[in-house]
């Protein structure tokens, strides 16, 4: 395990201690099925070809799409959903670069700000993005009023684009009507980020539970383990069954909402302190929550071709 933090200098002292990725991922014994899609992930940089956004909350490790898509081979991914994360801002140059690198075996999600051209618009479309993300977890970003999101959101439904919204369990109450007033499909980074130490069938997972059911708009992604876990990976003993403590929220949502789940890696796992995680293992996380073949097929490519391929055969 890489447990050398970073140096940083200069104003991002915040990101002191976020753990470069994993060198050495192991290779997973869950085989994943053919086409499958890591619908969560992101590149950063380099940052001396693409640099990184003044109003950024960390700087990241230079990952880059060589890197990205080395380990979608390795791991056995046939397609990547590249997410643009916020330390690249509203520039979304080093995830347009790997879309246009990918062959087609790439999609992605922007950031863009309301004043966003058409003629840009299109030229993000025309590149492989499906979507645009908003993010509300504070550490992340400063605010952006709802109705600067709101004219956006108008904006690209014209594109059929989608909306992934990033935020904590906390804050779902006071965003649920703002959320509910989107005219696109929502896309939920990381099950709304429960708190994994409550019970699974307690008020809070409930409470985004039923915001899935209430809106059949709204997707998510039964995404990063290692990011909630307070368990964590195991102890190198050999054993793969890492993350427990995230098990039954992953598998209650997939079960109840098999049509609207993605899975994805997060590498390079951004802002992650304590340890980084082995990127084979988080593949073997999968057959626990999601344990039947039909499952595993509707999260890995069913749904992500449906969002991000819709134009494929069979989707
Ligand atoms: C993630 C999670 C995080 C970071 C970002 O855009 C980002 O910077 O999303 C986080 O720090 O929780 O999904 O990559």
């Amino acid at each position: 395990m890489n447990d050398v933090a970073r140096p940083v200098s200069g104003p991002f002292e915040k990101t002191k201690g976020w753990l470069d990725w994993f060198d050495n991922p192991s290779r997973p014994r869950f085989k994943l099925p053919q086409g499958a899609v890591d619908a969560h992930c992101h590149v950063f940089g380099p940052g001396a070809e693409f640099p990184f956004a003044p109003e950024r909350k960390y700087t990241p490790c230079d990952a880059s799409k060589a890197q990205l898509f080395a380990l979608r081979d390795h791991l056995g991914f046939a397609r990547n959903v590249i997410v643009q994360a916020t330390c690249h801002g509203a520039d979304n140059s080093a995830m347009v670069d790997a879309l246009l690198s990918s062959g087609g075996r790439a999609r992605g999600v922007a950031t863009v700000r309301r004043d966003v051209t058409d003629a840009e618009l299109k030229r993000l479309h025309q590149a492989g993005v499906r979507g645009v993300r908003f993010n509300f977890v504070k550490r992340l970003v400063d605010f952006t009023p709802k109705d600067e999101l709101l004219a956006i959101a108008e904006r690209i439904a014209e594109h059929g684009w989608h909306i992934v919204v990033y935020f904590e369990a906390q804050d779902l109450p006071e965003l649920i009507d703002f959320f509910a007033a989107l005219p696109a499909t929502l896309v939920v980074d990381h099950m709304g980020r429960p708190d994994v130490t409550k019970p699974v069938d307690g008020p809070e997972f409930a409470r985004f539970l039923k915001f899935m059911d209430d809106y059949e708009n709204v997707w998510c992604k039964a995404t990063c383990p290692e990011r909630l876990s307070v368990s964590g990976p195991p102890a190198l003993n050999g054993e793969r069954n890492a993350y427990r403590d995230v098990v039954p929220f992953a598998r209650k949502v997939i079960e109840e909402f098999p049509d609207r789940v993605l899975w994805g890696t997060d590498w390079p796992h951004p802002n992650l302190k304590g340890h980084m995680p082995d990127d084979g293992l988080l593949i073997d996380f999968i057959p626990h929550i999601a344990p039947a073949a039909d499952l595993q097929e509707l999260l890995l490519i069913d749904n992500p071709m449906r969002l991000y391929w819709p134009e494929e055969k069979g989707v």
